[in-house]
This record gives C-alpha cells, sequence and structure tokens, in this order.
C-alpha cells in the first residue's frame, strides 16, 4: 500500500554548537509548532567514522556539495578556493568531521506531512549569513562560508536536515535502530489529516 503523506519522516541533528547554545528547546519546538510528530530522539558523541559515513551514504554528496560551496563564492563575487567541487567537499568533509564530533548532538526523527520539505524550509539555507530571516539558521547564528574558510572549520550552522526523501530513509538507518522509532498517533493528527473536522462539537 502506498504510504500516507503523513507518514514521511526526516532526520533532523542539532550539531553540538546548537547543543551549547541552549537551543534545543527553541529548535525542537519549531518542529512541534508547524505540526510535526517526534518519532525518535536520542543524544550522542559521535565518532569521525560514523560521520563521515552519514556525509557520504548519498553518493552524488561530494560533487553536489562542491558545485554548491564554488556557485556561493561566485554568486557574491568572489575566487572559490578551488575549481574542482570533489576537492573542495573533501575539505569540508574532513572539517565536518571535526566539528560533528566535537561534543554532544541531538538526533531525531521528525514525522509529518512533506516532512522532509518543511523541515528544510524552517531549518533555512546552508550559509547562515543568506538563510532566511525567520528560519533557524537565519534567527540563531551567524557564520559565513568566507568565516569557516579563513579559519579552515566548517560554516556552524547549528542544525543537520535530511534533505531529500531517499537521503532521510538512508539517514535514519543509520542514526537508529527500527525499534528505536515510535509508532504512536498524536491528538492534533485529527484536525491536520483527517477528512472531517467532526469530534469537536459536543
Ligand atoms: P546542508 O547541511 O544545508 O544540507 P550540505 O551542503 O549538505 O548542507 O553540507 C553539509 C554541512 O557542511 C553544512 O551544513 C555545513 O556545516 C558544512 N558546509 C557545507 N558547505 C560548506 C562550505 O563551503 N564551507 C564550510 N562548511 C560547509
Ligand atoms: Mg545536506
Amino acid at each position: 500500500m502506498e504510504k500516507h503523506f503523513k507518514e514521511e519522516r526526516t532526520l533532523v541533528v542539532i550539531k553540538p554548537d546548537g547543543v551549547q547554545r541552549s537551543l534545543v528547546g527553541e529548535i525542537i519546538k519549531r518542529f512541534e509548532q508547524v505540526g510535526l510528530k517526534l518519532s525518535a530522539v536520542k543524544m550522542m558523541v559521535p565518532e569521525p567514522s560514523f560521520i563521515e559515513k552519514h556525509y557520504t551514504l548519498d553518493p552524488n554528496w561530494m560533487r553536489l556539495t562542491g558545485e554548491k560551496t564554488i556557485k556561493g563564492y561566485l554568486d557574491k563575487g568572489l575566487e572559490p578556493p578551488s575549481n574542482d567541487p570533489i576537492a573542495i567537499s573533501q575539505k569540508i568533509l574532513d572539517n565536518l568531521k571535526k566539528y560533528v564530533t566535537s561534543g554532544p548532538v541531538i538526533a531525531m526523527v521528525w514525522e509529518g506531512a512533506h516532512s522532509v520539505k518543511i523541515v528544510r524550509k524552517l531549518v533555512g539555507g546552508t550559509e547562515p549569513l543568506t538563510s532566511d530571516v525567520g528560519t533557524i539558521r537565519g534567527d540563531y547564528v551567524l557564520d559565513s562560508y568566507q568565516m569557516g574558510d579563513v579559519d579552515g572549520r566548517s560554516v556552524r550552522n547549528l542544525i543537520h536536515a535530511s534533505g531529500t526523501i531517499e537521503e532521510a530513509e538512508m539517514e535514519i538507518k543509520h542514526w537508529f535502530l527500527e525499534n528505536e522509532l515510535v509508532d504512536y498517533r498524536l491528538i492534533q493528527e485529527q484536525i491536520l489529516y483527517d477528512v472531517n473536522l467532526d469530534g469537536i462539537l459536543e
């Protein structure tokens, strides 16, 4: 049977800077408020090899991330550090392994209609300098690619969120065991998804 829209799941990881900035509650609040359901959550300090695997689950990630970074520079009229997307991504990956293993992270699975796109919308673009006002990255942090590069580190943007449904499925399997995902019904789902809004009036 086809899955219902409301069963779409996405992975969110609050990175070490998000935990250190005491933004866990604020971040969770935004996903709760939009109507998504928390299906799994845990805190851990990840190993570098675990983070490398996480970012290379999608074989295209190296190329796409490098291309996105090069475009970011060109859009600002700046010279990228290299024109080879793979070389750029290798450096990004090395820095990410240091960044995301530097302290505890909170990994979560959020479930609900269009959860992948809804979460990305709330999280905002990768670079806090250019991510929209009103998004988590736009509202709570001020880092830039340029600043990260000068100091030879990852851009600090508080949070990871799956980019596509396929990425989400691979990432959830990487971070959680099947029996760590909890299936339950939130009472508000009746208001969000049921065809008729009956059962409200006495
Ligand atoms: P996303 O987190 O918005 O999906 P990706 O392109 O998948 O962005 O990159 C993963 C993470 O790598 C980013 O969240 C960011 O922390 C870091 N990163 C990506 N591109 C750059 C860069 O050009 N310089 C520094 N760090 C980067
Ligand atoms: Mg990504």
